[in-house]
Formats: C-alpha cells, sequence, structure tokens
C-alpha cells in the first residue's frame, strides 16, 4: 500500500461517579441478606439456592479490579433495584449514548487537530446500543454536524479495534479521508448486579479514535497503522441473549440469561493462548518480535490475564511502563480498555517506537493493529 494510514487523536470521556469495591461489595451483600431472609423457606427446602456474600479482597485478587465508573450511580446499588437508575428521554433529545459519544468524539478530533469537515465517516463500535435505529452514529453524526455516512457495529469486547480495522480499510480504499472510531461503552444497565460472579467486573466509559491517511495528518502525536490483524472464534462462555426476540418468546426479558454471564474460568483458559499466538503471529508479520515492542495497549478485562499474555510473549513479566494497566481504575470496559490504555499512555513515545493495540474478549474474538510513532 503505497500512501500510510494512521491514528491521528484519541479521546477519552469518564464518568463523574465512581463505585468502590467496598460499595458494590456492601450493597451486594445487604441485597443477598435480604433475598436470603425473603427465601428462608425455600432455600431450607432446597428448592433455592443461597445467594453467598461477595468479598472485596476477592475482587481484587481475582481481577485488579479496585473501582468502575457509572454513568449513573443512582439505582445501582440500591438494594430494592440492583440496576442503575437512568431516565427515558424523548425522540427529540439527545440519546445517553449519543452524548458520551459526542464528548469523546470531541476529544479526539482535538487531538488530531481535525473540524467535523474533514470528517468522512463516523462508526460507533461498542458492546450494545441503546436501540436498533436510527443508528446511535447517524446520531452523533448529526450532532457533530458531520457529513458522508456512519453506522453502527456490534463485536463486544473487540468492537473497538474491530472498527478501527474497518476504518482503516475505507481511508485505504480512498473512501473517506477521515474516519471517526467511537466507543461508548455504556454497559452497566446489561450487568446483573445481583450475581456475584459478574458484579464487579464492568464499568461505563466512551472512547473515540481519528483513523486518517499521511495526506491530511498535521496532528502532533500520530502513530502508522503498520496492518491490522483479527480473528474470531465461536464460543457460549460470554453472552447476553438480551435482544428483540425476547418480545416473541415471553421469556423473562430482564432474566439472569438475558444480562452479561460467563464461564469466567473457561474465558480465561481459552482466550490468554489464543490472545499470545495471535499477537505473536501478527508481528511476525512485520518482521518483529515481542521484544521489540516499546508498549502493549492490552485488552483490560482482568489483570492477571495481561500479566500471562505479556509472560507468555516477552519470556518475562512486563513492566507497569512497557504493559500499562487502567483496569484498577476503569474495571472492564467492553472494547473500550485497550483504547483507553492508549489513550493515557503514547505520547511519551518516540519516533519509530513500535506499539501493539489488542482486544480480546466475547465472541470469541481478538483484534490487533501494529502501529508505529511517527
Ligand atoms: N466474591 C467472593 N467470592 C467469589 C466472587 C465474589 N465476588 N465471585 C466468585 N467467587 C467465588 C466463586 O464462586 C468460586 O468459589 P468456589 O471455588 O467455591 O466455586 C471462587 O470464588 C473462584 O471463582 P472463579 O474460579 O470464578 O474465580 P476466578 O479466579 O476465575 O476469577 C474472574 C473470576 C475474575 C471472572 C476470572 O475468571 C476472569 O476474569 N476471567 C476472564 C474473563 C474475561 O476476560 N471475560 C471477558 C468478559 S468481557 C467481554 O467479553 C465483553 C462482553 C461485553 C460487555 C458486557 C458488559 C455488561
Amino acid at each position: 500500500m503505497s500512501k500510510k494510514i494512521l491514528i491521528s487523536g484519541v479521546g477519552l470521556w469518564t464518568p463523574e461517579h465512581v463505585i468502590t469495591n467496598e460499595e458494590l461489595v456492601d450493597s451486594y451483600n445487604a441485597y443477598a441478606d435480604k433475598y436470603n431472609a425473603e427465601n428462608a423457606a425455600e432455600i431450607d427446602a432446597g428448592n433455592v439456592v443461597a445467594k453467598p456474600h461477595s468479598s472485596a479482597e476477592f475482587i481484587q485478587k481475582a481481577s485488579g479490579i479496585k473501582q468502575r465508573y457509572i454513568y449513573r450511580k443512582d439505582g445501582a446499588l440500591d438494594v430494592d433495584r440492583m440496576r442503575p437508575l437512568i431516565p427515558e428521554r424523548t425522540d427529540e433529545e439527545l440519546s445517553h449514548q449519543a452524548e458520551i459519544a459526542v464528548v469523546a468524539a470531541k476529544k479526539a478530533l482535538a487531538a488530531a487537530n481535525k473540524k467535523p469537515e474533514d470528517i468522512d465517516a463516523v462508526i460507533v463500535s461498542c458492546a450494545y446500543t441503546q436501540r436498533a435505529y436510527p443508528a446511535v452514529a447517524i446520531e452523533v453524526q448529526h450532532e457533530l454536524g458531520i457529513s458522508g455516512f456512519a453506522f453502527d457495529m456490534l463485536v463486544a469486547c473487540s468492537a473497538a479495534t474491530f472498527g478501527m480495522h474497518r476504518a482503516y480499510e475505507m481511508v485505504a480504499a480512498g473512501n473517506a479521508r477521515a474516519v471517526l472510531v467511537i466507543n461508548p461503552e455504556l454497559v452497566s444497565p446489561q450487568v446483573n448486579y445481583t450475581d456475584r460472579d459478574s458484579h464487579f467486573i464492568f464499568g461505563d466509559v466512551a472512547t473515540a479514535t481519528v483513523v486518517e491517511s499521511e495526506e491530511t495528518a498535521n496532528a502532533e502525536h500520530v502513530f502508522d497503522i503498520l496492518s491490522t490483524k483479527a480473528v474470531t472464534r465461536f464460543s457460549n462462555n460470554i453472552r447476553s441473549n438480551f435482544g428483540y426476540m425476547s418480545r416473541a418468546h415471553d421469556a423473562d426479558p430482564y432474566g439472569a440469561d438475558k444480562l452479561f454471564h460467563q464461564e469466567g474460568r473457561k474465558v480465561f483458559k481459552e482466550v490468554c493462548p489464543m490472545a499470545a499466538e495471535h499477537i505473536e503471529t501478527h508481528l511476525q508479520q512485520h518482521d518483529l518480535a515481542p521484544a521489540d515492542v516499546r508498549r502493549w495497549w492490552l485488552h483490560q478485562a482482568n489483570i492477571n490475564m495481561n500479566l500471562l499474555i505479556a509472560k507468555r510473549l516477552l519470556g518475562r513479566e512486563a513492566t507497569a511502563d512497557e504493559a500499562p494497566i487502567v483496569l484498577d481504575r476503569y474495571a472492564n470496559t467492553a472494547s473500550a480498555g485497550s483504547v483507553i490504555a492508549f489513550a493515557l499512555h503514547h505520547d511519551d513515545l518516540q519516533r519509530g517506537d513500535v506499539g501493539v493495540l489488542c482486544s480480546f474478549g466475547a465472541g470469541y474474538s481478538i483484534g490487533s493493529l501494529v502501529v508505529q510513532k511517527r
């Protein structure tokens, strides 16, 4: 390919509300006690399983998460509700997800030194969109005053990287001068706060990147995309069954299987080797070895996963400078984790430094970009 395609700007929106592990566990344990008291007879008869207590120590040790951000804190910790309270907006108002997308997008545009008229396409790529249509991306496009076209795409944890892949291809094909890829990960409505196995995992955030060609780029921190690589392999180990079919089958549309649920241990065991092999093969395409990589912006689901993958690749532990961790603060933010790491840890790299941005998760899906500081 003759013209180089690059990432020229990144934006990050962080919610103002925080839930610490301690707050989350206190609320869940109060809920569990109430549930067990209300169901005491059925639990004693063996018909209902008692809810065990959660523990802040377990959460930090098993995942590395200390806190998470949430778009609206009201309701999520209320033992009589256990889900966030986010008032519905009218069709005339900007939707919640578009609102957070716009904030991240504006920051990415500013970082890339771009105006709305410089952008030809908008991709909103994330784990959930709040409605089927009109596409949230088209709403965002309208709000920002961008011409051209926009669309939504869903690839769970790999939505952000897969979105950047599509942007890369669109710019390479000459179908767009510059593409805005936005990841408004408003995941808290799908978290089962009554399930101790998963109540701690997720946080809300929005990230955005600008992908354009070297012909138009004029920002301060610019990264050539050397190539992109993706793989998917079907697995039921991470699943959410919520969807429009609920109305037709009469099952509870908010039942536990309709929310996020997973076989966390299996995911850990199956995804780690898959991700390490994927990254190694991707680097080989450029005659690069893991030791040649200055920075790893890895998916942020579990600190032990990231340590293991980095160790497999490097043969030793990666330093925090080499493979920054943001999930202690942000928790798992679905597809945005690696982009948050990139947003917070990219401007110290020197010309020629190589970095790898990689997501892994539900699907299974793995998406990587090998980039080089210009
Ligand atoms: N407090 C105390 N004990 C607990 C808790 C808790 N909160 N939770 C579980 N335990 C108990 C378990 O019940 C178990 O007890 P026992 O041994 O008696 O059965 C014991 O602790 C050990 O449990 P696990 O084996 O499950 O513990 P792990 O060490 O495996 O840790 C993790 C659990 C942290 C979930 C870990 O397995 C993990 O992170 N795995 C990787 C999962 C992963 O990366 N998934 C990706 C999901 S994200 C994604 O793909 C995006 C989806 C779209 C976004 C959705 C947004 C809503």
